[in-house]
């Protein structure tokens, strides 16, 4: 997917009324200082546009960045920060709740879970919640350049059994220092929002003459109907199907789990 423009539109406090998109929304959720920041900005190449920070527990808004003319990437609140007061737990809790069982444009959820620990009672809650709410979450595993392979393999075991997460949920090591997993996590978001704009590309890339295939051959001026325009060349589809195929290719070579 090539990310043309990508811009925050709606900042929703505790308070505010959700934005009633039409467009598909996407969320990202976990924990504080997971690397949510990070991963948006890596996602959509961009060095600031999401605050990364060293300092937890700051994020406190739901945060709508509008994606091409595709879909919202949408900043869920970091919960768990350990130094934030009883009253903010709760209160990120319930924006979290209230988005999830409100937003009627809602495609699929992202949730992020630190490589090197075990989900917390915090993620194996928003898990659920997730789940409750229809969706199957995606576990993007972030900060996998901390790990070896070995151990990437044994905590992505590890994070789908504390999670009891079944076939049906993705677990994606993801690192913004190496870039491993992006294009994954970028093509699954792609293929969820159904972007017209990344298809259109597709399709045109894929509809480009090989060499040569530009010069007028016999056959063409053959078909062209005297004082008639020569009809326009079909354009060539990517079937749907090709694309998951390949999505799939591309997702086994890199992962390996
Ligand atoms: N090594 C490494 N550090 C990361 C990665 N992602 C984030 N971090 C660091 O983790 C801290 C929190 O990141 P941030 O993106 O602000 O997390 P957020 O609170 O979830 O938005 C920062 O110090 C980042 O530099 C990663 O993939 N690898
Ligand atoms: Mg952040």
């Amino acid at each position: 997917m090539i990310i043309k423009s990508a811009q925050l539109e709606t900042v929703c406090g505790i308070t505010s009324t959700l934005p009633d998109n039409t467009l598909p929304e996407i969320a990202f959720a976990g924990k504080s200082n997971v690397g949510k920041s990070s991963l948006i900005n890596t996602l959509l190449n961009r060095k600031k546009l999401a605050r990364t920070s060293s300092s937890p527990g700051k994020t406190q808004t739901i945060n709508f960045y509008r994606i091409n003319r595709d879909f919202y990437l949408v900043d869920l609140p970091g919960y768990g920060y350990a130094k934030a007061s009883a009253a903010a737990k709760e209160q990120w809790g319930k924006m979290i709740e209230r988005y999830l069982g409100t937003s009627g444009a809602l495609r699929a959820v992202f949730l992020l879970i630190d490589i090197r620990h075990e989900p917390g009672s915090n993620d194996i809650q928003m898990y659920h919640w997730i789940r409750e709410r229809g969706f199957t979450p995606v576990i993007v595993a972030t900060k996998a350049d901390k790990l070896g392979r070995a151990q990437i393999s044994r905590s992505v075991q590890v994070i789908r059994s504390v999670l009891d997460a079944g076939p049906d949920v993705l677990v994606v090591p993801f690192s913004a220092v190496t870039g491993q997993g992006k294009d994954e996590i970028l093509i699954m978001m792609q293929e969820i929002a159904g972007c017209k704009e990344a298809q259109e590309e597709q399709e045109v890339q894929a509809a480009l003459p090989g060499p040569g295939a530009l010069e007028e051959t016999d056959t063409m001026s053959d078909t062209a109907v005297d004082g008639e325009n020569p009809p326009p060349p079909k354009k060539a589809r990517w079937p749907k199907q090709e694309r998951h195929k390949a999505a799939r290719k591309k997702k086994k070579g890199r992962n390996g789990v």
